[in-house]
């Protein structure tokens, strides 16, 4: 029996999937990943840029790299991979999509309730009074100012160094607990706490399969890897292609 065949027939019989994307799931969408080639701008680690210290340090810069991904979060489509996603939540008895994607790709594909670890590019917030706005789609000037106080406003995005918003954390540590089939694609599974949440559905007995490029650190705990692209595999899988 084909791994594919295998992941096909868990996929069948389960009754509550968990996703749990990372930026490989937006790579046909042409959104670079943040540590594969490409995975660069102007030469900079995006980690050194996704700070608070990075943006207490040079805003415009920060707002410079944000920017630019906002620009190109814009003008980039969900890919079949999102399509498979959403095709997947009408065949299986409950959904969950968590990803660690500020791109909104997956809404933009269909798909609902999406569990956002990590923020979105859409919303900026006050660096006084918190106000969030959703600015999508928005081009934004080099430093751009709060409507409600002036203060300049930040990406709402989570930083390295920074928490992941506890209700959208505890909906999806339930989720992965309350799993029968963790589904992990394109992530590196190697930022925390987003990629402990693998380890926690294993150990609350759901199977894990992954579908990568390559191998990582998540395919130790996977049951089944399906390795190539999430846009070729993932619409096989949901078709239930057993070969
Ligand atoms: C926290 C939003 C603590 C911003 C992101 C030292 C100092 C400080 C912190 C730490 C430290 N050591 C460890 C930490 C914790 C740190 C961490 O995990 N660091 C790692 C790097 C070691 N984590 C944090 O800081 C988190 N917060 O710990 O808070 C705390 C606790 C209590 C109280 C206060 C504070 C916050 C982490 C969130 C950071 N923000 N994004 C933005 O986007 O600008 S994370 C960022 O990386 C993106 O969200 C991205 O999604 C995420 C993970 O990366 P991946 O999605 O996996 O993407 P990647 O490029 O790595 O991999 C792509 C994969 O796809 C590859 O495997 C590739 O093979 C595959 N692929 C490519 N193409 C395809 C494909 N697969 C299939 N098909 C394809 N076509
Ligand atoms: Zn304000």
């Amino acid at each position: 029996m084909s791994d594919l065949s295998r992941a096909s027939a868990l996929l069948a019989r389960a009754g509550h999937v968990a996703v749990m994307t990372g930026a490989g799931v937006s790579a046909e969408s042409g959104i670079p990943t943040f540590r594969g080639p490409g995975g660069l701008w102007r030469g900079r680690d995006p980690m050194t840029l996704a700070t608070p210290e990075a943006f207490a340090a040079d805003p415009g810069l920060v707002w410079e790299f944000y920017n630019w991904r906002r620009a190109l979060v814009a003008r980039a489509g969900p890919n079949p991979a999102h399509l498979a996603l959403v095709e997947l939540a009408s065949r299986v008895p409950r959904l969950s999509v968590i990803t660690q994607n500020v791109d909104r790709l997956h809404q933009r594909a269909g798909s609902r309730d999406v569990l956002e670890l990590h923020g979105n590019l859409g919303e900026v917030r006050c660096t006084r009074c918190r106000a969030v706005d959703d600015r999508w789609g928005e081009p934004l000037p080099p430093l751009p100012r709060c409507d409600a106080c002036g203060a300049l406003v930040r990406p709402a995005v989570v930083w390295f160094g920074e928490s992941l918003p506890r209700d959208v954390w505890l909906a999806a540590e339930s989720a992965v607990c309350s799993a029968d089939l963790v589904l992990v694609v394109g992530t590196s599974a190697v930022v925390y706490p987003a990629a402990g949440l693998i380890a926690t559905g294993r150990r609350a007995g759901a199977a894990v399969i992954e579908v990568n490029l390559e191998p990582t650190p998540a395919s130790g705990p996977a049951d089944i890897g399906l390795y190539g692209k999430a846009g070729e595999i993932l619409p096989r899988l949901v078709a239930g292609e057993s070969t």
